[in-house]
């Protein structure tokens, strides 16, 4: 195809893309509140790679890990950057049958009661910090299905804690306290629900009453994974954001109109962003100013309009993305339907709280940016990205700028515009959310990928595409396929997590176990033997490749059987398996792990178990057999 034909092609896909989003919205009746729309146009094509930048040769290592969310497929994925390789998977609310998470009892103790559901829709990944810079120590990330927050523990990559929030539905914005430390995950719960004058919720009555649905903030401490407190809000919460005080966390609200529909929550010209008081929410909370719901012990405390713990600052229109410039200046809040981000001064915020000015007067800045700003990241010097929707762009501005802007000045604070393929949610720069901000990679999650790969049947993946912006012009330098739906992701440089090669032998990842084999008279690094208990039958046993230590078991038909299984091969990346053919029992067992896996035998006859792990030239010969006897 010659070149001239690709560009009208470009042209076309991209305008019909423009226009079917827009139509979207113009169908609910709302084109007109958009503005003039670009301002300073698209470059048209993408810029070729610089030379070399992305390549990360063979036997070479990434500079930074990538951490992603993999959405509504509930994991967490790690990538390398800039060779954007999927380095690993790291199951979280889904069930995943390599590792066997959801299957193994390791996993399901971590899972608990909400172990019956069988998926996750996860959103937002972040990692602890000390004093504003990561710690490598813990990611958090949200369960917008299921209303759960989890921990992954960067050591080993698991995840090691599962919390479902009670009294909400659905928590979707999440963020950690920067300073001085992590020590409250902030998790924003979307859909507001009944509250009862009886201090219960959604127990059946007051439904069709929307005016008394209310929504929480949650705060959950990050050590032990307990909720601290809940705060409820007027309107409903999207995304969140805290300061390098420690003192401020900042919501954006699109629903203020606590519509039920779709056009009721588009009514109002501005919703708000919410700021809450963290010194002040503590403080109550010791003082005892709380009430409870229903069963939960968690405080719950009125942070609605007129409350000393909330201040409400009305920003246009459904606003999205909430994000902190890593100066800790600024939060800004991405206007969605409105084609402005919003830029509200931090250090106005005490006034704010002490009633000496009013809620836009923190507002020092309100770029217009393009069509359907929905995330902003930054690069550490002063400029900032904004991801805009329905033009399928980044736009780079000046923050500085915009304010000046903002106060009359004729200045230009728009940089540049880079176009991306389709349909930008998140993006997110190297050490963005940290005071470390480096400003040399950008990530951009498109939602759409269209025509940028070889078709694979109606669903697509998205693409993830890798921006160099280490100059003073943004070049996109790769596109990255990838499956189901990373909404949110993080780039962390590498000598900021630290992994173990092996396990240690007290990991309390699998401690109960440890301490079961305990009760039983077992000592897991030696023993290979069964232990029989009513009709529970537990099988110890280690592995060393290429065998395990039992290779073959009697049980009766009807015992519920655990295989408990040691690996005590030490070498780096030998993980053993543990598949029982026909039972749907299967785990991993990376190197000095023990896991265990619980099944009922309930079919008599011999059943081969085998590694399904390839760990030796003799891999397919690593099996062993259940002799099951007729009940
Ligand atoms: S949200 Cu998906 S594009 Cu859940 Cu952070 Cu904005
Ligand atoms: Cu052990 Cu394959
Ligand atoms: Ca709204």
């Amino acid at each position: 195809m010659s070149d001239k034909k690709k560009e009208i092609e470009n042209l076309g896909r991209r305008h019909f893309l423009r226009n079917s989003a827009v139509t979207g919205v113009a169908g609910a009746g709302l084109a007109g509140g958009f503005g003039a729309g670009t301002l300073l146009g698209g470059s048209g094509k993408a810029q070729a790679a610089s030379e070399g930048s992305i390549e990360v040769a063979p036997g070479e290592l990434d500079e930074y890990y990538g951490f992603w969310s993999g959405g509504q497929s509930g994991e967490v994925r790690v990538v390398g950057i800039p060779s954007m390789r999927e380095l690993m998977r790291i199951p979280v609310f889904n069930q995943e049958g390599a590792t066997g998470w959801g299957i193994t009892n390791e996993s399901r103790r971590i899972l608990g009661d909400s172990v019956k559901f069988l998926n996750g829709d996860s959103h937002h990944p972040h990692i602890s910090m000390t004093d504003g810079s990561y710690d490598g120590k813990y990611l958090f990330i949200n369960d917008k299905a299921n209303t759960r927050v989890a921990r992954i523990r960067l050591d080993i990559m698991k995840t090691d804690k599962i919390t479902s929030i009670p009294n909400v539905q659905a928590i979707h914005g999440l963020r950690l306290q920067k300073v001085p430390h992590t020590k409250y995950v902030f998790a924003n719960a979307e859909f507001p629900i009944p509250h009862h004058d009886d201090d219960t919720v959604n127990d059946g009555r007051g439904m069709e009453n929307p005016e008394g649905y209310y929504t929480m903030f949650n705060g959950i401490d990050a050590e032990s994974m307990d909720v601290a407190w809940q705060v409820i809000v007027d309107g409903n919460l999207d995304n969140t954001d805290a300061d390098y005080t420690g003192r401020f966390v900042a919501s954006t609200c699109y629903n203020s109109e606590k519509g039920m529909t779709l056009a009721d929550t588009m009514r109002a010209e501005r919703d708000w962003v919410v700021v809450f008081d963290v010194e002040a929410i503590e403080a109550a909370v010791a003082a005892g100013e709380f009430k409870t719901l229903g069963d939960s012990e968690v405080p719950v405390l009125d942070g609605r309009k007129g409350s000393a713990l909330t201040r409400y600052i009305p920003v246009p229109k459904n606003p999205h993305g909430l994000n902190t410039s890593p100066d800790g200046k600024y939060f800004i809040a991405n206007g969605k339907l409105s084609p402005t981000c919003t830029i509200i001064a931090i250090d106005k915020l005490p006034e704010l709280f002490d009633d000496a000015i009013e809620p836009r007067d923190t507002v020092v800045g309100e770029p217009e940016l393009g069509l359907g700003p929905l995330h902003t990241t930054f690069d550490g010097r002063g400029n900032a990205y904004t991801t805009l929707f329905i033009d399928s762009q980044i736009a780079k501005w000046n923050i500085e700028d915009a304010i000046r802007a903002y106060d009359g000045e004729e200045v230009n604070y728009l940089r540049q515009k880079l176009d991306v393929h389709y349909q930008p949610g998140h993006n997110h720069a190297s050490l963005t959310e940290t005071k470390d901000a480096d400003g040399k990679w950008l990530v951009v999650l498109s939602k759409f990928s269209k025509d940028r790969f070889l078709p694979v049947g109606p669903l697509r993946p998205e693409n993830d595409q890798l921006i160099d912006i280490s100059g003073e012009e943004m070049k996109l330098v790769h596109d990255g396929p990838a499956f189901a739906e990373p909404h949110d992701c993080i780039l962390v440089r590498a000598d900021q997590i630290n992994p173990k090669k092996v396990w240690v032998r007290d990991d309390p990842f699998f401690a109960e176990t440890v301490a079961m084999a305990k009760e039983d008279g077992v000592t897991l690094e030696t023993d290979n033997k069964i232990v029989r208990d009513g009709n529970q039958v537990r099988v110890y046993m280690t592995s060393v490749a290429p065998q395990f230590g039992i290779t073959e078991f009697k049980v009766k038909q009807g015992d519920e059987v655990t295989v408990v299984i040691t690996n005590l091969d030490q070498v780096e990346d030998v993980t053993h398996g543990f598949t029982m053919t026909n039972h749907g029992a299967v785990m991993e067992i990376s190197p000095q792990q023990t896991a265990s896996v619980t099944f009922t035998a309930d079919k008599p006859g011999v059943h081969w178990y085998y590694c399904q792990w390839f760990c030796h030239a003799m891999h397919m010969e690593m099996t062993g057999r259940m002799l099951v006897e007729k009940a």
